[in-house]
């Protein structure tokens, strides 16, 4: 029967094959070819098959290539530590794979709520070659180097994701608490969101609150380098220019400048204005203080190449260097959500609108980020609240175990990992960045704090 095949079904077909050879290439020999023969045998059938659209084949298809490279996988994948391999990578003469092989092994044991640590498998890293054993161990020097990490693992490269797929998908699926192979869609628009009051408008005082430090941000990288943790203080400083040369276009249409931390940049800021940025929520902090990106090598070759555009008004802002490539937000204190949403909405179609700006995207995990636990989306969309109840012990305990079952993070004024503010006020964001969309994201953030409300008044009694 001939079906009509539009480009559109043959470019994701396309896409679907060439994203299950790329996770092939790093499944075991037998494994791939069981995985692929599969494939080809399920093609057949399907095409044989006559289904009404094409697109519902494509869809079956990446279906069943997930199903089947789970099965293919299945007797490869063995999280357990196999000594006579620990013994082999542990005594290896390259001191960063010993280090890192044998502390990842180490913490399986005493810290298994190190997800990277968990769900590491010496078999699998034993079936890499030598170039993908030192790429994966970058990938998890982090988590070994720090055992008491949550996540313990940082990408280095956009592709990483998917060259590793054995290994990060496992990943992804157990921090994101979705299926793996769970695709994530980009979807900006509001209307029909579950909790979206009925007039589109997430404004606070219908929530009995003044105005609040209102801010969204998104995690991007450029396609065209390598993610942080593997760039040299020579990318560092090309990607740097070539942020500056965007810079200038948006200067023409959103004012403001650039500040550089680089010595010697034109743009050069002085350590006070440093502060007085970080003070002002401008800028991000020094990141060769923490631990878990100095291991990873993203904070390496501090302060070379970071900085930030801050537009003439203040509340569009972009972070060049830090754990990705980008981060852009808006900022404002005001009453109504939207309003930072919005116009982040309209400075990113922007910004990507600038010739030579590529943002990595993956079809499985949407917008690619250095760390797992910012893919999809990217966007944390947060409030500085005052929930004196709550922090009435001058901790953010009680107020972190009231909000993680509302699906919301507590950080401090300054942060993650700062203290929360001298009344009681913290940053509350929703936690889920993938397999969510944006519009839903700023929807979970006024659902969250109306919840985060009535448990600041019962808190009180
Ligand atoms: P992120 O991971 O979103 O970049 P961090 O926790 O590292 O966030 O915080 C970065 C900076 O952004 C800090 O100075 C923090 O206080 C500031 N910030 C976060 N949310 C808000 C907000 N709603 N209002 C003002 N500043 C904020
Ligand atoms: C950890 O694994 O605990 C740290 N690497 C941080 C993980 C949270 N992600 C992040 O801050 N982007």
């Amino acid at each position: 029967c001939a079906l009509p095949i539009s480009a559109t079904t043959m470019a994701s077909a396309s896409r679907m094959l060439r994203s299950l050879r790329l996770r092939s290439s790093s499944l075991s020999k037998a494994a791939a070819a069981a995985t692929v023969a599969g494939l080809g045998a399920f093609s057949v059938n399907a095409v044989a098959s006559c289904e009404p659209g094409l697109d519902s084949v494509v869809t079956r298809l990446e279906k069943v290539a997930n199903r089947l490279e789970a099965i293919a996988e299945g007797g490869d994948y063995d999280t357990s530590v196999d000594a006579a391999l620990l013994a082999k990578y542990s005594n290896s003469s390259d001191g960063y794979i010993a280090s890192c092989i044998s502390k990842i092994c180490a913490a399986k044991v005493t810290n298994p709520s190190n997800i990277t640590a968990s769900l590491f498998s010496i078999k699998y890293f034993d079936s890499l070659s030598e170039a993908a054993q030192k790429a994966l161990a970058m990938c998890i020097n982090s988590g070994a180097q720090n055992a008491d990490s949550g996540m313990g693992c940082y990408a280095m490269s956009p592709t990483d994701y998917d060259t590793y797929g054995p290994f990060f998908s496992r990943v992804i699926a157990a921090y994101h608490k979705v299926p793996r192979g769970s695709k994530h869609v980009t979807d900006w628009n509001l209307s029909g969101v579950e909790g979206l009051p009925e007039d589109g408008q997430l404004d606070l005082t219908k929530l009995g609150l003044p105005a609040l430090s209102m801010r969204v941000r998104v995690g991007r990288n450029l396609s065209d380098f390598k993610l942080p943790g593997a760039m040299s203080a020579a990318d560092r400083l090309r990607m740097e220019q070539k942020m500056c040369v965007a810079f200038e276009k948006l200067k023409q249409k959103f004012g403001g400048r650039y500040h550089s931390l680089t010595p010697g940049h034109p743009d050069h800021i002085t350590n006070d204005e440093y502060n007085a940025l970080v003070k002002g929520h401008k800028m991000f902090k020094d990141m060769s203080d923490d631990s878990y990106l100095a291991d990873a090598g993203i904070a390496s070759d501090w302060p070379v190449g970071r900085g930030c555009y801050v537009s003439g008004d203040g509340g569009f802002i972009i972070w060049v260097g830090e754990e990705d490539h980008l981060r852009i937000m808006c900022m404002n204190k005001g009453t109504v959500l939207n309003e930072v949403f919005d116009r982040l909405k309209t400075a990113l179609d922007t910004v990507e609108s600038i010739e030579g700006l590529k943002f990595a995207h993956s079809d499985t995990y949407g917008y690619v980020t250095s760390c797992p636990t910012n893919l999809g989306t990217g966007m944390r969309a947060s409030v500085h609240m005052k929930c004196p109840n709550l922090t009435a012990d001058g901790t953010d305990a009680a107020c972190k175990a009231v909000c993680k079952p509302l699906g919301l993070s507590v950080r401090g004024l300054g942060g993650e990992h700062t203290p929360i503010g001298a009344d009681g006020t913290v940053d509350i964001s929703p936690s889920a960045r993938f397999c969510i969309s944006e519009a839903q994201i700023v929807t979970a953030l006024y659902t969250g704090i109306k919840n985060l409300v009535a448990e600041e008044a019962t808190a009180k009694k």
